[in-house]
């Protein structure tokens, strides 16, 4: 017989054990979990292994290695969100909610001012509402299985898309990428013919700067009155080799798909220029006259001005599935210059960075544009038929990657600024406030995932993520996505403007770092500098799966 004390005895021991292992719950290890008790559990068995590794192992290694911790996630609900289908979800969503606010406060327009609530335009537009996010958004609606919306923008289109009335100037490359690029690639996705046509339309209109003794087309082209010219802050009335220099894919395959050679005609001619014209220390200068053919100002670039006239290069070899052999060979010659003459490495955390080359001053400063170059270097590493350059170019990448990374996590709001710097005191970050700003834009997230294609390493699958968790915290406003005026600071100053890119590119690239390799896999698929993707080739037969 049991005594009654002893009866109580037992039942409080009983609640006693109990209240430890329910407490003991929240001190098992977690991260992004906020209160969440389920999240807790969730976190805790689900922990993987290998390629497919979470961010829980790794963020153990990176605490290791004094990589300083992210922002604080207060504000953003990510509990759940543990898995990396967990993660494509939730820039999904991100996706849908900066697609939601365009569509509510600025459709048609070719942007979303966010604070403001309306549309807005940039001078590259020319001016007209040619709803620019609605064309950049078309391939990431599609890939992302968002039907409705994509059906919305389709529509939108077919009716609406039209340039001919377009007044003012637009920018001949921003059309191409954007536009060209955007359609074409809906095209290679739907087989649907009417973006060919739109696309054909707004080529035609460019053409006019395509007039000029040399062949090397203008800047900006007038549609009213089919005349051509260039920017007029353009050093001597230059075009500028980036916008000349990143027009190829697009123009081949609108000739391949309309059979019409006068777009593919073009670019050759520019191809011949470029092949042929002196290059000093085998180094493209940033400006070329289109009437002399000479060059102007000798400043040398990987970020603006120059950036996506290498990325063509190699992705011309590319897409022509290694046949355009010129390419390849001017690709590596102009490369292996640059790295002669504009890669240095820090001195006091030895950070591997380009450059820039002024007149013979070298300016140690990289932008966050020039930092597409790591998946350039990736991907040509995943490409390069030499065992020794492919693994050369791998390692640039990664230590690239890592600078650009270095560039993150020295702010606080842990994303990169619009150019960082080196000197005796300071190793990538900004220097001058004006550098300061972050405008939603994709090249560092671009390398981490083209990295994370190649390698497999999934530390790049985290950096992404913890890109995404701060673009979600820093640059989210009730009315869609901002940029930011200085990312060195948590007392945010938004910019008002949802640039069309974060559609086409942004939102894209991290949609499908956490996406199966088979979604738009790399050797059947070339994405245009807008990340549009073009199928190698042009084959109707690439595939890709969502
Ligand atoms: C995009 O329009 C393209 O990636 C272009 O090549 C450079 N800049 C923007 C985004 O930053």
């Amino acid at each position: 017989m049991v005594r009654l004390w002893e009866r109580y005895f037992v039942v409080f021991g009983l609640f006693f054990i109990g209240f430890i292992c329910i407490a003991s719950i929240f001190f098992l290890p977690c991260i992004d979990c906020g209160n969440s008790t389920r999240v807790i559990i969730r976190t805790a068995l689900n922990r993987p292994s290998g390629r497919n590794l979470d961010g829980h192992a790794l963020r153990e290694k990176t605490d290791k290695a004094n990589i300083p911790a992210p922002p604080s996630r207060e504000g953003i609900n990510l509990s759940g969100i543990s898995e990396n289908a967990d993660r494509r979800d939730f820039i999904k969503k991100m996706m849908k909610f900066a697609w939601d606010n365009y569509k509510r406060y600025a459709w048609g327009a070719n942007e979303l001012k966010p604070i403001s609530k309306s549309g807005h335009s940039a001078s590259i537009f020319g001016s007209g509402d040619t709803g620019a996010s609605i064309i950049d958004s078309l391939d990431t609606l599609h890939i992302m299985g968002l039907n409705d919306e994509y059906e919305d923008a389709r529509q939108w289109i077919s009716l609406n898309l039209d340039f001919s009335a377009t007044k003012g100037e637009l920018s001949v490359f921003e059309t191409n990428i954007r536009f060209i690029g955007g359609l074409l690639a809906a095209f290679a996705l739907t087989n649907d013919t009417m973006y060919v046509e739109k696309a054909r339309a707004i080529a035609d209109l460019l053409l006019p700067a395509f007039d000029t003794p040399t062949g090397i087309p203008f800047a900006l082209v007038n549609v009213q009155r089919k005349t051509a010219n260039n920017w007029n802050w353009a050093n001597g009335g230059a075009s500028i080799l980036s916008e000349f220099g990143s027009l190829q894919l697009e123009f081949d395959y609108l000739s391949n798909l309309t059979q019409n050679p006068v777009y593919s005609d073009k670019v050759a001619r520019v191809r011949e220029v470029l092949q042929s014209i002196n290059k000093p220390d085998g180094l493209y200068p940033n400006y070329l006259n289109p009437r002399t053919g000479k060059w102007g100002q000798n400043h040398v670039s990987v970020g603006a001005l120059g950036d996506s006239f290498y990325e063509y290069l190699l992705k011309a070899w590319l897409i022509s599935d290694k046949r355009d052999v010129q390419a390849k060979e001017m690709y590596d010659a102009a490369t292996d210059a640059l790295e002669k003459k504009l890669l240095f490495k820090s001195e006091q955390n030895q950070l591997w960075y380009f450059a820039e080359k002024k007149g013979a001053r070298i300016e140690h400063k990289m932008d966050h544009l020039a930092c597409f170059i790591v998946g350039m270097f990736a991907l040509q590493s995943k490409n390069e038929p030499d065992y020794t350059r492919s693994k050369h170019f791998l390692e640039l990448a990664e230590n690239l990657a890592h600078t650009c990374h270095e560039s993150y996590i020295r702010t606080d709001t842990h994303i990169g600024p619009e150019s960082f710097r080196f000197t005796r005191d300071a190793e990538a970050v900004a220097i001058n406030d004006r550098e300061k700003y972050y405008i939603l834009r994709p090249e560092v997230i671009e390398g981490w995932f083209y990295l994370w294609r190649i390698t497999g390493d999934v530390k790049y699958r985290e950096w992404c993520w913890d890109a995404a968790v701060s673009i979600e915290r820093y640059c989210r406003t009730d009315g869609g996505y901002s940029g930011i005026r200085n990312v060195y600071t948590r007392s945010i100053s938004h910019d008002d403007v949802q640039q069309s890119f974060i559609f086409a590119e942004t939102f894209k690239y991290l949609y499908l770092v956490f996406s199966e390799d088979s979604a738009v896999p790399l050797d059947q698929w070339v994405f245009n500098t807008e990340a549009h993707p073009f199928p190698v080739r042009f084959s109707a037969n690439a595939s890709h799966q969502r």
